[in-house]
């Protein structure tokens, strides 16, 4: 894994970013231990949780607690229901029933390794943990009704509302004609808004609630959130067109065959980096009002996801 050093805000990212994904690697290794019963799936949940993903969701949710002024340990629990929501979600996204991938992250899917069978029980599973551990986030200090408020806001995160709504059109849009650029955008626009900054979004929210901030604190965390998933997503098609099928580390370049609708395809590779740097500046934007001191690590998590290179 590649992590880009940003050198502005005089912040030293790289080493942020090592030292929240060890934290965020130890609690999931914590949450998971290898034990009966059921020693197989806990194994299967592991595979994916513990392989090497760039955690960036956990760490939006961490960054988030900490600017409005609360402690990181607060909203550990919720950082790993979200990587754990995440990791849920790859295994389904490559089931032989959705995009049929065998290899995610140059490594064999969740399915290839344990069969289908069990990495459905294994996405199961790790919903329900990622619901539990956001619950007893009480244990921490944390009052009841700021927790059942993350619990609602992760749900609506993952259901008709979030990935699964994304999901959804992502597999009615596969084939579909879509003559008009606009139409191909809107539909575009919505597959990404809820199948990838719907969750980036509740892992900020869900993070900043934890952490004690004011309801204008956190709609302010929303609108930024909503602008880096977009733009995460953005980056991540020109990704796909920049760089080689098999450094891309899936079914010989699949994405890249004919209906899958991007970016790139509807607006060109130059347009696309364009969006991403407008909407990692309406991000920033949306920072403005919090103390400038405190803003480097969530400004440079912007610049990291817009200048990532996997
Ligand atoms: C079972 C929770 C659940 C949802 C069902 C399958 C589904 C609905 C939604 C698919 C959502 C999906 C896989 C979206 C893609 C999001 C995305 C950009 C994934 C890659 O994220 P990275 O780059 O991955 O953060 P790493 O490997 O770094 O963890």
């Amino acid at each position: 894994r590649r992590l880009t050093s940003t050198a502005s805000h005089n912040f030293e990212f790289m080493s942020y970013m090592v030292n929240k994904i060890n934290s965020v690697n130890k609690a999931l290794d914590k949450a998971t231990p290898l034990c009966k019963p059921v020693v197989k799936i806990r194994e299967a949940m592991r595979y994916t949780l513990l392989s090497g993903g760039k955690h960036v969701r956990p760490v939006l949710c961490l960054a988030a607690c900490v600017l409005v002024g609360g402690q990181e340990s607060t909203a550990m629990p919720a950082a790993c229901a979200v990587e754990m929501i995440h990791a849920s979600s790859l295994i389904q996204d490559d089931l032989p029933c959705m995009d049929d991938d065998s290899l995610r992250r140059g490594k064999p899917t969740n399915h290839k390794v344990f069969g289908e069978d069990i990495a459905v029980l294994t996405r199961d599973a790790l919903i329900a943990l990622a619901v539990e551990k956001m619950a007893t986030s009480t244990s921490l200090g944390v009052s009841p009704e700021r927790v059942l408020r993350a619990v609602v806001e992760m749900a609506k995160a993952v259901g008709t509302e979030g990935l699964v709504a994304g999901q959804a059109a992502d597999l009615s849009g596969e084939g579909m004609s879509l003559e008009e650029d606009g139409a191909r955008l809107e539909h575009l626009e919505f597959i990404h808004i809820h199948k990838t900054a719907a969750l980036l979004e509740a892992a900020t929210v869900t993070g900043a609630i934890m952490g004690g901030g004011s309801d204008g604190e956190i709609e302010r965390l929303r609108k930024y959130a909503r602008c880096v998933g977009l733009m995460f997503q953005v980056v991540d098609d020109v990704l796909d067109v920049t760089k080689s099928s098999d450094e891309l580390g899936k079914t010989a370049g699949k994405d890249l065959i004919a209906s899958k609708l991007t970016y790139p395809k509807v607006m060109g590779v130059e347009k696309s980096r364009e969006y991403a740097d407008e909407l990692n500046r309406e991000a920033r934007e949306h920072l403005h009002a919090f103390d400038s001191a405190k803003v480097a690590p969530l400004l440079s998590l912007a610049d990291y996801i817009v200048n990532r290179q996997n």
